[in-house]
């Protein structure tokens, strides 16, 4: 080839892009700079050359896990996080994720490789073939596909925005296998790409609404805050303290709003969860759904006293879901809450003495009557004293992340782990889902950069256990904290045939997951006391080193679903 020729080629080159580089591009522009995923056919040259490009990868074991991450991402960051997968198989793990997200108001894009779709709507047996695009529409906020490199551009901004704008969620991309090595002229290719302008604008309230609830809060007698998690998604968290402290009002965090305002505030209720839902008149809350999580507002837990409720939520469809809303502020927490706070003026009267002093007696009381069962060294160790170690070292270290997943294991430590920062807090959320755990524990890593500690059950740990090899293999500062109970709720369940299957509910006895991770390199230990649990954790959180504690419970300690075995059917007729 003369040397005339090559130039010439070499020119055409630089004039061409395609699909690959187009999307690594459009997300860059983005700021979506970390993408969770798990590699295979038609993506895997796109995460090789994503990491070239400076975009950080983190490849997993199973795409659930990956897609929690994400999820996770986008809770703790407000953009949206991104999740890879491969089509059919790989789509269909990652779609539980998804709908997690969705669920829980995370934003998350969803991003999986397709076959071609003139196969598909064929249904002609591609590898892989599935009608992904279909399949997701049900489980999240939006879902795009994008056919023509072209178009990248303007279907990542579209993905963007519907995942963060209003009520966040999940959204889901679909890419065709062909789409990413369609080639255009790169200038052209250039210009087609958007950077997303305000992805999610401040929704104001209307100055009625706020005047509205600030009435109905003026009149209160017994008014009582709830703060949700997107009370912490919106990181307003000044102006929800101001709010908070200008007014007086005891607060209530629900599980991942903990640490909003410490939970060793003088108005924090969450030790007296109970009377403040009984007793209060006005509840305000705050980026809280009253779904079952706060029994649907209604009901025992709530006591006879009427009730009324302001809500602040972006979503209007959030109002009257359960019960009627008598002050519906409907914007952004940040807007909201500086409206209030606008609205609070000079002589805003201290909530009533009486009232505050109450919740405050009931939760001193609880807190006395909690503490020597938290500094029990008991052997074999119950929830109590292995917790109370727990709850002393995230006091040592509040900075750093917490992941909690189990029902015993969640429960308890729910209550009893104090949180200090915002959004150290991060579980089984919505759904009381178990398998967040590792993924979460490897975003929380990534997107803070600070130590990791996971409070898990042993089943809880099993759903997600793999990606130690992840853990590992990105040396992460993770301390994972097995409570081995040898089961789930409890390891003394007894088959009632009388055969040798051991019960549904058990797992092997004796069980040392903590020599699982030796495997990969990471550091195992396996702790019978509190002190010795505490030496562990400590040692691990020190040298940031991947670690797994194995924490041998009594077996008998837990009870049947935890905290919620009120919502569990069981047989009055049992068969033998
Ligand atoms: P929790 O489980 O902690 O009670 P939920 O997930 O039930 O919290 O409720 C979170 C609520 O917060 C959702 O209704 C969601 O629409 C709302 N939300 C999320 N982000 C914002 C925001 N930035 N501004 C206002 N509301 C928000
Ligand atoms: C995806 C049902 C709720 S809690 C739990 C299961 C299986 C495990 C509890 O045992 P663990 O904790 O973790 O050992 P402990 O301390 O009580 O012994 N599948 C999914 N999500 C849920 N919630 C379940 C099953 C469940
Ligand atoms: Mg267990």
């Amino acid at each position: 080839m003369s040397a005339v020729v090559q130039s010439a080629a070499a020119v055409a080159d630089e004039e061409q892009t395609d699909g690959f580089n187009l999307i690594i591009d459009a997300l860059k522009l983005n700021g979506l700079t970390t993408i969770y995923g798990v590699p295979g056919i038609p993506i895997t040259d796109f995460g090789r050359m994503a990491q070239a490009a400076g975009i950080r990868v983190l490849s997993f074991r199973h795409e659930q896990n990956a897609g929690y991450a994400a999820s996770i991402a986008g809770f703790l960051t407000k953009k949206p996080g991104v999740c890879l997968t491969v089509s059919a198989p790989g789509f269909l793990n990652g779609l539980t994720a998804l709908a997690h997200a969705t669920t829980n108001c995370f934003p998350m894009i969803l991003i999986s490789g397709s076959s071609e779709r003139e196969v598909v709507d064929l249904q002609q047996g591609d590898y892989e073939e599935m009608d992904q695009l279909a399949i997701a529409k049900p489980l999240c906020k939006a879902a795009f596909r994008v056919l023509h490199a072209a178009d990248i551009g303007i279907g990542l901004a579209r993905a963007i925005r519907a995942a963060v704008s209003g009520r966040p969620g999940g959204v889901y991309l679909d890419l065709p296998a062909k789409l990413f090595g369609q080639v255009m002229n790169a200038d052209a290719g250039k210009k087609s790409l958007v950077k997303v302008i305000d992805a999610a604008p401040a929704q104001i309230p209307a100055p009625d609404a706020i005047q509205r609830a600030l009435a109905v809060l003026r009149n209160a007698k017994k008014p009582l805050i709830i703060l949700g998690k997107g009370a912490a998604y919106a990181q307003a968290d000044d102006a929800i303290r101001v709010f908070v402290e200008k007014t007086g009002i005891p607060f209530l965090p629900m599980s991942m709003a903990k640490g909003l305002l410490p939970d060793t505030h003088p108005q924090c209720a969450g030790a007296a969860r109970s009377t403040v839902l009984k007793d209060s008149d006005v509840v305000l809350l705050i980026g809280a759904r009253l779904n079952w999580l706060l029994s649907h507002g209604k009901g025992k837990a709530w006591g006879d006293a009427p009730k009324k409720f302001i809500q602040v939520d972006i979503e209007p469809k959030e109002m009257d879901s359960n019960v009627e809303i008598v002050a519906p502020v409907v914007g952004d927490i940040g807007s909201c809450v500086a409206a209030l706070n606008a609205g609070l003026g000079v002589n805003w009267p201290a909530a009533a003495a009486d009232w505050v002093a109450a919740v405050k007696t009931k939760r001193d009381d609880n807190v006395a009557r909690m503490a020597p069962r938290l500094m029990n060294n008991n052997v074999p160790m119950d929830y109590h004293g292995a917790l109370g170690v727990l709850r002393t070292i995230v006091k040592e270290r509040p900075d750093a992340m917490l992941v909690n997943e189990g029902a015993n294991t969640l429960d308890l430590a729910r209550g009893i782990v104090d949180m200090y920062q915002p959004r150290k807090r991060i579980d089984v959320g919505t759904w009381g889902i178990m398998g967040i755990g590792m993924g979460y524990a490897i975003a929380a890593a990534i997107e803070t950069g600070k130590p990791v500690l996971c409070i898990e059950g042993d089943s809880a740990f099993g759903f997600s256990g793999m990606e130690i090899e992840t853990i590992c293999r990105y040396n992460l500062p993770v301390c994972i904290v097995i409570f081995n109970n040898d089961g789930i709720y409890r390891g003394t369940d007894v088959n009632a045939s009388g055969g040798t299957d051991p019960a549904p509910t058990m797992f092997v006895k004796g069980a040392r997951y903590d020599k699982m991770i030796e495997a990969f390199g990471g550091v195992g230990v396996n702790v019978t006391s509190p002190d010795e649990l505490k030496r562990a954790v400590n040692a691990a959180m020190d040298s940031g080193k991947p670690t797994l504690i194995n924490a041998v419970l009594d077996p008998a300690a837990g009870s049947e679903s935890g905290r919620i075995g009120n919502l569990n059917p069981q047989s009055k007729l049992k068969k033998k």
